[in-house]
């Protein structure tokens, strides 16, 4: 791994501020934090940044329902979203809102430059209504049965059994999701954003390093489809940004959305005077750019978001980091089916972040594919690794310093080649890391407790005789000692609670660089339980409580 420094912005996609963050969202946030920790444990500059999605019709819909005002909502449900992600110990340096002046300001200007170089077209549609609500319906707010596979309940846009793609008006026997009523046909006038017109510049961004090939597949299917252009103004009534000089049309919020990723760096340049916001966004930006995203909105970012910010000369993101779906008992926890999903503050009443983190840890890679929760198995999973191996090596080590050594590590190890070899499992764990592969920097650390924890076994510690002239007990417990504080800077960025207890525990920080040095002749601190077993009949308890 080279030493220079590098500079990094790293996103996760902006949350919908029309509900609360469950566990499926909080997948995203924690891979991304886990690999923003090991960046900044490693020294570089790194800004880790979202907001929350405050616009669009569900919003509008959600608080007229509670009789609230958007606005009144939005900042309700940021302070909770807030509130969720520190109690997963997500590190954000920023996190802003769409529904803000620095994000209408942006959407104002890269309107601007859109329309001065023609990239903005009118066009006139006939469009769903509902003539009960008097409101046009947005793709999600008409369903019917899919044209191709005739599957019912399917959304206006796609098809979620066949995956077919398609517009509202071929749906068959189409309903308005908000009445109930069959909408009617009405004719409107929209703005459009050339896409195509990025065609060419995309056939080849695609290719640059920045996608995973899955990713690159789904979207050379799309250009292989051919772009159309991409309606960027809804009706009123609308919860958004008005369009200058086009009454009663607002802002698409998928137009916004991703300049949230640029307006809420912006918010943190105000925060933080030593930033400068040119230098980040520019094309020959030295900074690196990185969007955590799920894969239904692969779209948006592989075509869309490069497109947008060539037309306005900013500069593109450096890697796009797609994860699939979280599914429970093979259900998908998606964000707009109503099924009942645990919602992260009711998660956090029954058990701690460090378990979540670590549990979705081991399941996390660079692809795409679903990631399955079982309940039963993460208690197992976190009670036979946590507890049982990791924290066990250090327990069993920590007793026999403390009762016969004053607490003092001893000045040698019992077996030096053995930490050279865990020392030597340095560089392939931060691979792990660096390329998101998380589920094998656990299975690798756990491998390694588990030879630890034989090699404690195998030499009987509890059976040796303490003599004056023989240190043989007191280097054994340094060497268990010493192995779990390797294996706990390989797993910082996954557990940084058990990481923060760890190195007050040790009474020495967990970094890269020190752990090439063992800690000898150094004073710990009495044992005290790092980690609580956690129980299975909190799942009931759980369950119960989101139902
Ligand atoms: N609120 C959206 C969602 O799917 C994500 C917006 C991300 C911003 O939850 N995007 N871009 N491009
Ligand atoms: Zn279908």
């Amino acid at each position: 791994m080279s030493n220079v420094l590098r500079k990094i912005l790293v996103t996760c996609a902006l949350p919908y501020a029309n509900g609360s963050i469950h566990i499926g969202h909080m997948l995203e946030h924690i891979q991304a934090d886990i690999w923003v920790r090991y960046q900044k444990m490693l020294g570089h500059e790194v800004w880790f940044v979202s907001a929350d999605d405050a616009h669009g019709t569900a919003i509008m819909l959600k608080s007229e329902h509670l009789g609230i005002s958007s606005t009144d909502l939005i900042k309700q449900v940021k302070k909770e979203h807030e509130k969720d992600f520190l109690n997963f110990k997500i590190s954000y340096d920023n996190y802003h809102s769409t529904h803000s002046i620095e994000n209408l300001h942006l959407l104002r200007k890269t309107f601007k430059i859109l329309n001065e170089k023609g990239l903005i077209k009118q066009k006139k549609i006939f469009q769903f209504y509902d003539n009960i609500k008097k409101i046009f319906l947005p793709d999600r707010f008409i369903k019917g049965r899919c044209p191709l596979c005739r599957s019912e309940n399917q959304y206006g846009d796609n098809c979620e059994i066949c995956s077919a793609t398609y517009e509202p008006i071929d749906l068959i026997d189409p309903i308005s999701v908000i009445s109930g009523e069959k909408p009617i046909l009405k004719n409107t006038k929209h703005l459009y954003f050339d896409l195509p017109f990025f065609s060419h510049m995309l056939k080849k961004w695609i290719y640059s390093g920045v996608l995973e090939d899955s990713v690159i597949k789904k979207t050379e299917e799309w250009l292989k489809e051919g772009l159309k252009s991409w309606g960027i103004s809804r009706d009123a009534p609308y919860f958004g940004f008005k369009i200058p000089k086009f009454p009663k049309k607002y802002f698409y919020v998928w137009l916004d959305a991703p300049l949230g990723y640029i307006s809420t760096f912006k918010n943190l340049c105000y925060k933080n005077k030593k930033l400068n916001f040119d230098k980040l966004w520019n094309k020959k930006s030295n900074y690196e750019l990185y969007h955590f995203i799920g894969k239904d909105i692969i779209y948006f970012h592989t075509l869309f978001w490069p497109s947008i910010l060539e037309a306005v000369s900013l500069r593109k993101p450096n890697g796009i980091f797609v994860h699939g779906y979280v599914t429970m008992n093979g259900i998908k926890l998606s964000k707009s089916r109503n099924i009942k999903l645990i919602k992260a503050r009711d998660w956090i009443k029954f058990f701690d972040s460090d378990s979540l983190r670590y549990y979705y840890a081991t399941k996390l890679s660079n692809k795409i594919s679903d990631i399955e929760i079982n309940l039963e198995d993460f208690v197992q999973k976190i009670n036979s690794d946590i507890v049982n191996k990791l924290v066990n090596l250090a327990s069993r080590s920590a007793g026999f310093i403390e009762k016969y050594f004053n607490g003092y590590l001893s000045n040698e190890l019992s077996d030096i080649e053995l930490y050279k070899y865990f020392i030597n499992k340095s560089f392939i764990i931060q691979n792990f890391l660096e390329n998101r592969e998380f589920h094998s920097v656990t299975r690798e650390s756990m491998r390694l407790i588990d030879m630890a924890n034989k090699y404690i076994n195998e030499k009987q510690p509890w059976k040796i005789k303490i003599t004056k002239k023989d240190n043989k007990l007191h280097e054994i417990c340094t060497m268990g000692i010493n192995l779990f504080r390797i294996v706990m800077v390989f797993l910082k960025p996954i557990l940084p609670d058990l990481a923060s207890k760890t190195e007050s525990f040790l009474i020495s920080n967990l970094t890269w660089k020190d752990i090439k040095k063992p800690l000898l002749c150094h004073k710990i601190k009495k044992f005290s339980p790092l980690y609580e077993r956690i129980n299975s009949k909190k799942i009931n308890e759980l369950i119960h409580l989101c139902n």
